[in-house]
């Protein structure tokens, strides 16, 4: 399990034309850094923790009595319904393995990680942006749930009516992933983490109640029946549901079809000084470091084509571009992780 570390800092949580849960943005305070997975927790990875798990299977749509679903049990596919409370199982059960504090992200760490120094919709612009390059979401690949339902292949039938080729989908572009993708070349955002957008929505730690966002109001407790919020969206949302302030809400024992989870780990008072000797700019790429904490190994990769991009803590951006030309922008870095287990 690969995770990036994630410089403290401030952001606006919130989005002014989005939808009365978001309102008001606000100005919140991410006190210390922390390392994020990198990705969504896989069907491999969790099957670590339970091997008797069933991400399931997608129904086929247009044969009234098909046989067949498209199953998202892929080794390298996303998990998806695990309750809020089993991805909290998992986190404490990683926490005692590695003996790091490994849990789920707040809905402020989360938001905060997305945007990674954005104040758009999206890291990577607004709700009509084309989003192929950067997140699988509701896009015309959909189209293809229209199939041949008896056919172990896919057989897409694109002359479906419109009464069986009725999911809802963002026409205009074509992101390539149909459902749930591990490798669908989509790009990070400026702080190395994939899918924050799309893919699989993703658990927070965080009870579903009202903005103002307060840490320490009681909505991060590690239990309690409140329904828990989940965010990002999905393959199976348009653009409008997976924006980087949309939040959604379910039960904590409810296991959802299109909600996944990733972890976040408490970054030590050691790593949060080496960030912050990065953001003040001094260059540590192209090295790499074996630091062993607990009982788990952790390595830090540096070399240059993982490098995440760390803007300075006083002049936060959203983009390498804006630091400079990219091979100085891709020799600002530098937090790769991986926990083995
Ligand atoms: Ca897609
Ligand atoms: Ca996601």
């Amino acid at each position: 399990m690969e995770l990036v570390l994630i410089p403290a800092g401030e952001f606006i949580m919130g989005e002014a034309g989005g939808c009365l849960d978001e309102q008001p943005p606000a100005r919140v305070r991410i006190e210390k850094a922390f390392w994020m997975g990198r990705l969504e927790v896989s069907n491999e990875q969790f099957g670590c923790f339970d091997a008797l798990h069933d991400s399931g299977v997608e129904s086929r749509f247009s044969m009234q009595f098909g046989v067949r679903g498209f199953y998202v049990n892929g080794p390298r596919q996303p998990v998806v319904r695990v309750s809020w409370e089993k991805a909290m199982a998992f986190c404490d059960w990683l926490s005692r393995k590695s003996g790091q504090r490994v849990t789920l992200p707040t809905e402020a760490q989360w938001e905060y990680a997305c945007r990674a120094g954005s104040a758009s919709p999206f890291y990577y612009g607004g709700v009509d942006a084309d989003f192929s390059k950067f997140a699988n979401l509701a896009d015309i690949t959909l189209r293809e749930y229209v199939c041949n339902t008896y056919s172990k292949a896919r057989e897409p039938w694109f002359n479906a009516s419109k009464y069986d080729d009725w999911t809802p989908k963002d026409m205009r572009f074509n992101d390539g992933g149909f459902l749930s993708d591990r490798v669908g070349g989509y790009q990070a955002n400026a702080w190395g983490l994939h899918h924050m957008h799309g893919n699989v929505a993703e658990w927070t730690r965080s009870a579903y109640r009202p903005y103002p966002y307060r840490d320490g109001d009681g909505r991060n407790r590690s239990s309690g029946p409140e329904k828990r919020v989940a965010r990002g969206g999905s393959w199976r949302d348009r653009p409008a549901e997976a924006r980087s302030a949309y939040r959604q809400a379910y039960e904590p024992y409810q296991p959802v079809f299109n909600v996944g989870f990733r972890v976040v780990v408490e970054a030590t008072p050691d790593q949060e000084t080496v960030l912050q000797t990065e953001a003040d700019g001094i260059d540590r790429c192209g090295g790499k470091n074996v630091l062993r904490l607990g009982q788990c190994l952790w390595r830090t990769t540096t070399a240059a084509d993982s490098c995440g991009v760390w803007p300075r803590a006083s002049n936060w951006s959203s983009s390498p571009a804006s630091l400079g030309n990219k091979a100085r922008a891709s020799k600002r870095s530098c937090g790769l992780t991986v926990v083995e287990f």
